[in-house]
């Protein structure tokens, strides 16, 4: 196979995000723009003599991308392609066969939660050797490359299919062999699942708690497939939008309440299932509902998994420590406290836990975005885990209560199942819990539930609201006397400012430094206010502001825990709209998105 190389320009803006490079498909069907970010992805990933893996959520414009990559894998002298049939595999997969084979990295061609389609979105995103995403030094590399880049090298004459399982071996001229295997993109996962989790067991607790799981026409349809229906026996009506298509059907794959919202109708509607769950357009979030679609805010979530870790047989030897997000809320760090385990708060981005991981600092962690991390350490961590999450022992009770209610059952013995369950409610359990669920105890906790609340603001001018973050900071800076000390009030409460700053994070294992992650305004109480622009958009600018409190009622009052977040928060949230001066700046009166 002869290889040809292209003279070319860099492009702007070939700038990875939070999470891999986003943009409008059409801006990727530019003549040279996906070739130029291959090129430095491929270069920066130091991939020659290599082998890696490519997968991606099967979204348009995916399999034109899988040649072009499979072209110029070859003329750059990668070793081996591990090519998913159809180019259908999961970050979470293409994350775990990475690890299996120790390959030098791999290739996800997703733009995740954004929408699919000719006129929606493409993204790419570089897993490194450890199977997580690429941390900021290596997606800087990328960067720096592609704003110097004149010329990429391709085998333009290269066809490989990848529909069919097969391995394919070329002669590219100058360079040596080039192998092409292809590959299910669900069956090493679901091996991986297997060997974690007791699928038994999992199969006789959903005999009696039914689930449903939307995958949103993503690519998580494949594996929830096999999984639930294939391995655990659920019947097909535990299903729906499997099917992995182009545009997602018209579905934005974003598993939130707004855009899931026919999942939440049809569990608010019904009493059939016990559980619920959607998930992104990639696989590496989900976001899981009770019965009658109570709402379980991740943050909760993750501390609920983090204090009942025993549960996982995976952890009955100890829980190393515990990671979460800045904009996450704090309860991690209460159940890290009762634990007695380390804590650590990073940037927002997957790619940041990454090195606490491969230390062996972290055992489980996640974000307020609905990732989550479970099994680490031994062999397959780097996962923001989606399906993993779906299948451990964690009931959800639910009782249709907003999450300000939940509490954390704090000394569950081993083998119990993990239970959200509301503070207020009775002792002992209401008569209708499953016969099959093996509760053992139930403990009032301690501690303090939090309301946390995220809101969206999505496709905003640009401009605006980097003036209001560039002003915000000069604020943090002590700008016009500066935050720290003052006092907000509204209706009742009052909060004053204990210190403020930009986000900034030095990571304890290579000592590499991130700032400006996001704006904090923090109160003597210990109630947040958090202001951020998304890292993940293609266009535009999408605010994200978060505000998180601690309620403590007097006893008597237990009823108020029952009080909805946006309620509970409403004060927090009207201070931490004047303070950005939110509405002037962006225009808008209310969030397209409240998580
Ligand atoms: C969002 C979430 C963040 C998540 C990221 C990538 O980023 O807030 O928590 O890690 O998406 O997830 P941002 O910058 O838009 O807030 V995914 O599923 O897109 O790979
Ligand atoms: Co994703």
């Amino acid at each position: 196979v002869p290889v040809v190389t292209v003279a070319t320009k860099p492009f702007e803006g070939q700038k990875p995000g939070t999470s891999g490079l986003r943009k409008a498909v059409k801006v990727f069907q530019q003549e040279h723009y996906t070739e130029n970010f291959i090129h430095c992805v491929l270069e920066a990933g130091k991939t020659v003599g290599q082998t890696l893996v490519v997968g991606g959520d099967g979204r348009y414009y995916g399999e034109e991308v899988v040649a072009t990559i499979i072209r110029m894998a070859a003329a750059h002298g990668v070793a081996k392609l591990v090519v998913a049939k159809a180019g259908i595999m999961s970050t979470p997969a293409v994350s775990a066969i990475i690890r299996e084979r120790g390959l030098c990295g791999g290739i996800v061609l997703t733009a995740s939660h954004n929408p699919g389609g000719p006129d929606a979105d493409f993204g790419i995103k570089y897993n490194c050797s450890n199977g997580g995403p690429a941390p900021d030094h290596v997606t800087n590399a990328m960067y720096g490359l592609t704003t110097q880049i004149s010329q990429y090298k391709i085998c333009p004459s290269l066809v490989c299919d990848i529909h069919i399982i097969q391995t394919s071996v070329f002669q590219v001229d100058g360079v040596g062999d080039f192998t092409v295997e292809v590959v299910d993109g669900v069956d090493g996962y679901v091996r991986l699942m297997k060997s974690i989790f007791d699928f038994p067991a999992i199969a006789a607790f959903i005999k009696s708690f039914p689930v449903l799981m939307d995958s949103l026409n993503g690519v998580t349809g494949p594996y929830v497939e096999r999984i639930f229906l294939g391995e655990l026996g659920a019947p097909p009506s535990s299903v729906r939008n499997t099917k992995p298509l182009p545009d997602f059907g018209g579905l934005h794959p974003d598993p939130n309440l707004t855009y899931a919202a026919d999942l939440v109708a049809t569990m608010r509607g019904t009493d059939l299932y016990k559980m619920g769950a959607a998930f992104d357009g990639d696989g590496d979030r989900n976001m899981i509902l009770g019965e009658r679609g109570f709402f379980v805010t991740p943050c909760d979530s993750v501390a609920v998994i983090a204090n009942n870790a025993s549960c996982i047989p995976y952890f009955r030897g100890g829980v190393g420590g515990l990671a979460r997000s800045m904009p996450t809320s704090c309860a991690l760090d209460r159940v890290a406290a009762a634990l007695k385990v380390e804590m650590f708060e990073v940037p927002t981005g997957w790619k940041y836990f990454g090195n606490l991981m491969d230390a062996g600092r972290l055992a489980i962690c996640g974000e307020e975005s609905f990732g989550y991390s479970l099994p680490s350490g031994r062999v397959y961590p780097q996962v923001q885990s989606t399906l993993r999450y779906s299948l451990p022992s964690g009931t959800v009770y639910p009782h249709h209560l907003p999450s300000s209610t939940l509490t954390y059952p704090h000394h569950l013995p081993p083998s119990s199942t993990p239970i959200i369950y509301p503070h207020h409610l009775p002792h002992p359990l209401p008569h209708h819990l499953p016969s099959s669920t093996p509760i053992s105890t139930i403990t009032y906790s301690h501690h303090l539930p939090s309301s946390t609340l995220r809101y969206d603001y999505e496709n905003c001018a640009a401009e605006p609201c980097g003036a209001m973050v560039a002003r915000l900071r000069g604020l943090v800076d002590g700008v016009d006397g500066g935050l720290t000390g003052k006092s907000f009030v509204d209706g009742e409460k009052s909060y004053t400012v204990d210190r403020a700053d930009d986000f900034s994070y030095t990571d304890p294992i290579d000592g590499s430094v991130a700032t400006q992650q996001g704006i904090r305004v923090i109160m003597t109480d210990g109630s947040r206010i958090v202001y951020r622009l998304s890292g993940t958009g293609s266009s535009g600018a999408t605010v994200r502001l978060y505000v998180e409190s601690y309620e403590r009622y007097e006893d008597g009052q237990e009823d108020r825990y029952l009080t909805d977040s946006q309620t509970v928060l409403r004060p927090l949230l009207n201070i931490a709209l004047n303070i950005a001066q939110l509405k002037q700046y962006t225009g808008r009166d209310g969030p397209t998105v409240v998580t």
